[in-house]
């Protein structure tokens, strides 16, 4: 008896095994969740298929968040197969290296669009076709976000700003898609080391600053990451949605 037999969940954001999304996508699997992978680009499909196989999933598809096109491939896909979902984890997001340096007051209107668009509208896009095939099952959205929304961390810069857009995101569409029973929630992380922080100047300052502050005086991992995104997938998360939940070893909420 798992939390999470019979449901059906696709996962978006695995790049390799140190993606968040990989450690969700082995949680819910645990607890009995049948799952879909999507990879971004044909790179990464020698990445993902080993890793999606490995739990038994059938569905490996792919799928740039930026294209209607390919989105929508993809859930006529799982229409298909499935003919209904109950889980949809976003943990995709995106900026122009050029834009994570310097100052916020230089970004350019490209890499605003861009960054907004992969980031923050994706979720939108990936919300108005998973609820078609979530009514009348219940059904969870999870996204994953960072404190860089809501306080200036050097670099972070048009990152955070679609990270403000994301959140804000999950409040509407919680609003929205309260009435078909659909939970939708973001999860906001503390500084892990994965592929979207390798390059990142001064990365390894960050951990070491959140370790020495944070009230647990540790960093998180991704598992610890996958075991709040396992509640807020399964029926133990029933009455919660619209929540920004912080899995940060408890650093944003200190002062000095
Ligand atoms: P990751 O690099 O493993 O995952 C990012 C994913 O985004 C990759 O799988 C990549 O392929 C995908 N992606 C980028 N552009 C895409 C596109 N156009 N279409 C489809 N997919 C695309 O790194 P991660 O740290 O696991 O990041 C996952 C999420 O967690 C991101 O939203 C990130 O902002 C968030 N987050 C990360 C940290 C951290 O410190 N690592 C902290 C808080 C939040
Ligand atoms: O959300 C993120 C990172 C997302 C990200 C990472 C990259 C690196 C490679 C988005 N786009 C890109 N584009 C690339 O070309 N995090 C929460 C991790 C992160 O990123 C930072 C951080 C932290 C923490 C960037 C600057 C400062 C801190």
């Amino acid at each position: 008896m798992g939390l999470l037999d019979n449901k059906k969940g696709i996962i978006f954001g695995v790049a390799n095994e140190k993606s968040i999304a990989w450690a969700i996508a082995q949680r819910l699997h645990k607890e009995g969740a049948e799952l879909a992978f999507t990879y971004a680009g044909e790179v990464l499909i020698d990445r993902v298929t080993p890793l999606a196989e490995s739990i038994g999933s059938k569905l490996i598809l792919p799928c740039d968040v930026s294209k209607d096109d390919e989105i929508d491939t993809v859930f006529n896909k799982i229409k298909e197969v499935w003919g209904g979902l109950d889980i949809l984890v976003h943990s995709v997001a995106f900026a122009s290296k050029e834009e994570l340096k310097g100052m916020y007051a230089d970004t350019t209107r490209e890499g605003f669009r861009i960054a907004l668009d992969v980031s923050a509208y994706s979720l939108v896009a990936l919300a108005k076709r998973a609820y078609l095939l979530m009514e009348g099952r219940g059904g969870s959205i999870i996204t994953m976000t960072y404190l860089g929304s809501e306080r200036v961390l050097p670099n972070y810069n048009v990152m955070g700003v679609a990270k403000a857009a994301l959140e804000a995101s999950v409040r509407y569409l919680a609003a929205d898609l309260g009435q078909k029973g659909i939970k939708v929630n973001a999860i906001s992380a503390g500084p892990i080391r994965t592929l979207a922080a390798m390059g990142i100047a001064g990365f390894r300052e960050i951990l070491h600053h959140v370790e020495e502050r944070a009230p647990l005086k540790r960093n998180v991992s991704a598992d610890d990451v996958a075991r709040t995104a396992l509640y807020l997938c399964s029926e133990l998360s029933n009455g919660v949605t619209g929540e920004i939940i912080y899995v940060d070893a408890g650093y944003n909420i200190v002062g000095m």
